[in-house]
């Protein structure tokens, strides 16, 4: 429930459990907030509050131990006299790793790792890629045609996907924290890149464009969101936007990414072009690919689509005309399980 408000933190809940009844429950809500253990521990209602020291804890991430925008968990959890506690994976955040486990036992808590771990694994995909591999999580994205094509003859602008898989795809600009085309894209297609869905909220919008191949009168320029535009030449504010010049390693993808991490963006939707989307594809640096096909309608002398990734789509969904194919990389570090 916390996705797309606590980025960069993680995603976590905790319910609190004595015998067979759960008496209090919480998640980590909005980033800076509190976190999912004191949520839960302050859910549970006045007249049961005497079970608590007797109570079992359950929470999707080992609680932390550090002193960051809020106290730490592990201590709240001594000072209710909690004694059991099962925590699906450990934190990997260098200020927590292990240390909220180890004190908790210290002081004399029975603390079980591993409950329902690869869930946890999977739903804070974003944060371990970022934690463990110092880069954002990739989620890249496009429309085709029934025939392949991605746009129109001359890559000339086309309606490909219809109003629910529409409605899909802002929800997924909500998810990640940026999303990121190419030069080509923002000034052929001249997209908004924000979030059309009540209550949506936007994400940081980037344009990839090396040479600074664009001009001063994009709709990604829009006061609707914050924009950078990261290139090869100038560190600097035009536009109304912040340039953001790249370390020359001569690795364009990985410079980007190592500029992300810098700026805290857990992760980021690439929504295209085809030649930005087959970098990420070819370099292998990619977690996610999620491709929309219409059935209803082709593109004749279109401009093609990228290939999607080899391997069968771990997931397949049918909107109306529409089909969206989930791709995994085997690489990623996603414990994907298909659902039972
Ligand atoms: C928990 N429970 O619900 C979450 C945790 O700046 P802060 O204080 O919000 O701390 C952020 C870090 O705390 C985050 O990077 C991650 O290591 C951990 N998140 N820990 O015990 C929670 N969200
Ligand atoms: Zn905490």
């Amino acid at each position: 429930m916390g996705i797309g408000h606590v980025a960069p933190n993680p995603m976590v809940g905790a319910v609190l459990v004595h015998g067979d009844r759960v008496i209090g429950e919480g998640y980590h809500r909005l980033f800076g907030g509190p976190h999912a253990e004191v949520e839960c521990l302050d859910s549970v209602r006045e007249e049961d509050r005497h079970l608590i020291p007797d109570s079992r804890m359950y929470v999707s991430l080992e609680p932390c131990s550090h002193h960051g925008k809020t106290p730490p968990c592990a201590e709240r959890i001594l000072r209710e006299g909690i004694r059991e506690v099962h925590v699906a994976c450990r934190d990997p955040f260098p200020q927590v790793d292990g240390r909220g486990i180890d004190r908790l036992r210290a002081a004399g808590v029975k603390v079980e790792e591993g409950t329902l771990a690869e869930q946890a694994m999977e739903l804070n995909r974003r944060f371990f890629t970022c934690q463990l591999r110092g880069r954002p999580y990739v989620v890249l994205k496009w429309a085709e045609s029934a025939d392949g094509m991605m746009a129109g003859p001359n890559k000339t602008r086309m309606a490909i996907s219809g109003p629910f898989a529409n409605r899909l795809v802002h929800r997924w600009r909500t998810e990640e924290q940026a999303i990121l085309v190419g030069a080509g894209t923002a000034v052929i297609d001249d997209p908004l890149l924000t979030s059309r869905i009540p209550g949506g909220r936007n994400p940081l919008r980037i344009v990839l464009s090396p040479n600074l191949n664009i001009h001063d009168e994009l709709s990604m320029f829009s006061q609707d969101a914050e924009t950078v535009v990261i290139n090869s030449l100038l560190e600097d504010e035009r536009f109304g936007v912040t340039l953001l010049r790249l370390d020359d390693s001569g690795d364009v993808l990985a410079d980007t990414l190592k500029r992300l991490d810098g700026m805290n963006v857990q992760s980021v939707l690439v929504e295209g072009g085809r030649i930005t989307l087959e970098s990420f594809l070819d370099s292998g640096v990619w977690d996610e690919c999620r491709r929309i096909q219409s059935l209803a309608l082709r593109i004749p002398g279109g401009y093609p689509a990228p290939s999607a990734p080899r391997g069968t789509p771990v997931e397949t969904l049918y909107l109306e005309s529409d089909r969206i194919d989930f791709f995994r990389n085997p690489a990623s570090i996603s414990a994907y399980r298909k659902p039972d």
